[in-house]
């Protein structure tokens, strides 16, 4: 199964270690093939390289719009040399056969990434590059294809092993990384031109993705993994920059992204706010007049869960907050920015890692949302649901005031980030009690309110802040059970999306115990 390399045609945008990989070749006497730029830069080095031009017999034309695209290329990556006709029709229309092909694409994702116009990148398309790549790949069985310049040590080496020629099993290999590459390609192209159109359908979209790390594990040490950006370049965990502290892991990139993407739903014009996670919950959410105040404000919420959390921010961290933060122990901090003097006081903070994003992620933007099931894909358009007190309809018979709405408002907002069953209780711009993540809607209403008394004990206050809270509902209460338990830990508006069967009862329950309660007509589940 060894095949030997006699021929190599290169073509790549990545030049980087293109000329080393070209010395090596032609160290080892493989004929060099290759398309304008690489040749060029091949030449430029000293090396002999036939242009891929000279086998054609075409120029390279239409602004390289084709260059390989000649049978005398796809001839020499697609034929058997095992069989007597393909190599008879090699022989016949004289095209070389290429052992082994690197090729890297022109940079589609960068391309996007820089914020490009329409036209430059619809010129970033590779169709040459991907066509070469298959062809190779198919005929895996001689070819040697290589689309990533991190395998060219890994094929030397091979080389070197097998005096010059490549074993089946690593062809095989390159060949399914090489699918891998195109696949992953057309995606992104697919992906941007969806975002270019608008169209937003979570229909006949495709995951697009390139590797930004790989993990050290995934959700436990036995499980292996890998972090891919989207191309999107959405402000967030996947395009923050690291400024200290070792790499984030898989549970600390969810739960950062469970953080930022809350915290964004406050525009920084709306005021300071701050949302701590811990295990893709929120223990604690908070506006203030100063980020300081809501930091503080949220941690007041659950200490307890905050030790070891996940801190977002809607602001530049400044220098008074970076001290608050690191009275206790943090994992991750992200803001869209640092000051200066705020850096200087994380520097002392060693495991502290310390993120910057440019700007918030749009949380009204829309997006597709993938999740995996056994022997499926379930893809649905993001949760970018927002609500204005013009969508509030009053059901009972009090009104909540302005300041009370203002509450309701920072309650729904909260809850949708909270793993159902989800009940939030706020009070004063700040959470004051979250339930989450149980099967039950009466047990979340009622384990936010146990855990918001236990911190009254802990701060030493008279009564737990759930009295005259606000509370939040992310789907219908189904019966009056869980709102009773909440006006008993001391709500007194209520705000919940409404179209209940028992809409009535549950009214009428509230009208009772004396609430004033809103519908928003929208559901926020999220499992
Ligand atoms: O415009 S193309 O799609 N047409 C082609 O025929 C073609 N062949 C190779 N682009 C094509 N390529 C790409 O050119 C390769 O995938 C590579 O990214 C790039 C290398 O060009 P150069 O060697 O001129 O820098």
């Amino acid at each position: 199964d060894l095949h030997p390399v006699r021929r190599a045609l290169l073509s790549v945008s990545d030049k980087t270690g293109l000329i080393e990989l070209g010395e090596a070749l032609a160290a080892r006497g493989v004929d060099l093939l290759s398309t304008g730029g690489s040749a060029k830069a091949l030449r430029e080095a000293g090396l002999t390289v036939r242009d891929v031009a000279e086998v054609t017999e075409f120029p390279e034309m239409m602004d390289g719009r084709v260059k390989t695209l000649h049978p005398r290329i796809h001839g020499g990556l697609l034929a058997l040399r095992d069989a007597p006709e393909h190599t008879a029709a090699m022989e016949t229309h004289g095209i070389p056969g290429i052992d082994l092909l690197v090729v890297n694409l022109y940079p589609f994702e960068e391309t996007v990434a820089k914020g490009a116009d329409y036209d430059t990148c619809i010129e970033n398309i590779d169709i040459g590059g991907p066509a070469m790549i298959r062809a190779a790949a198919k005929n895996h069985g001689f070819v040697s294809v290589v689309t990533d310049v991190a395998d060219y040590p890994a094929l030397l080496s091979e080389l070197e092993a097998n005096d010059g020629a490549t074993t089946y099993a690593f062809r095989q290999k390159l060949a399914q990384v090489a699918y891998a590459r195109t696949g992953a390609y057309d995606a992104a192209v697919s992906t941007w031109m969806a975002g270019a159109l608008g169209d937003n359908t979570p229909r006949r979209r495709v995951f697009a993705g390139t590797l930004a790390q790989d993990l050290r594990y995934g959700e436990n040490p036995h499980q292996a993994a890998a972090f891919y950006r989207d191309g999107s370049g959405r402000p967030g965990v996947a395009t923050a920059t690291q400024h200290q502290g070792k790499e984030l892991s898989y549970n600390n990139i969810n739960d950062t992204d469970a953080a930022f993407e809350l915290v964004s739903e406050f525009l920084p014009g709306d005021g300071p706010a701050c949302a701590i996670i811990k295990h893709a919950n929120p223990c604690g959410v908070a506006k203030g007049s100063t980020l300081t105040e809501a930091y503080r404000k949220a941690f007041d919420c659950d200490r307890t869960s905050a030790f070891g959390g996940i801190v977002a921010l809607n602001m530049k961290l400044d220098v008074e907050t970076a001290q608050a933060i690191s009275e206790i122990f943090t994992e991750v901090v992200i803001a869209p920015g640092a000051d200066d003097a705020a850096r200087e006081v994380f520097a002392r903070k060693k495991n502290l890692r310390l993120l910057t994003t440019d700007g918030l992620a749009n949380a009204a933007e829309p997006g597709v949302a993938f999740r995996q099931v056994s022997g499926g894909i379930l893809v649905q358009d993001k949760d970018n649901g927002r609500i204005t007190a013009d969508d509030l309809k009053v059901v009972t018979k009090r009104q909540p005031t302005e300041a009370e709405i203002a509450d309701l408002l920072f309650a729904w907002t909260v809850a949708k980030h909270v793993k159902s069953n989800a009940i939030v209780y706020v009070k004063d711009g700040a959470t004051v009690g979250v339930g989450a993540g149980q099967m039950s809607r009466v047990d979340s209403a009622m384990i936010a309110a146990k855990k918001s008394e236990r911190m009254a004990e802990a701060l030493g206050l008279d009564a737990p802040l759930t009295k005259g809270s606000a509370v939040a509902s992310d789907a219908f209460f189904p019966f009056p059970d869980g709102l009773m338990e909440a006006a008993a830990a001391g709500a007194t508006t209520v705000i919940q999306p409404g179209g209940s069967m028992r809409d009535n009862e549950v009214i009428a329950a509230a009208d009772e115990a004396g609430l004033a309660m809103v519908f928003t007509g929208m559901r926020h589940f999220r499992h």
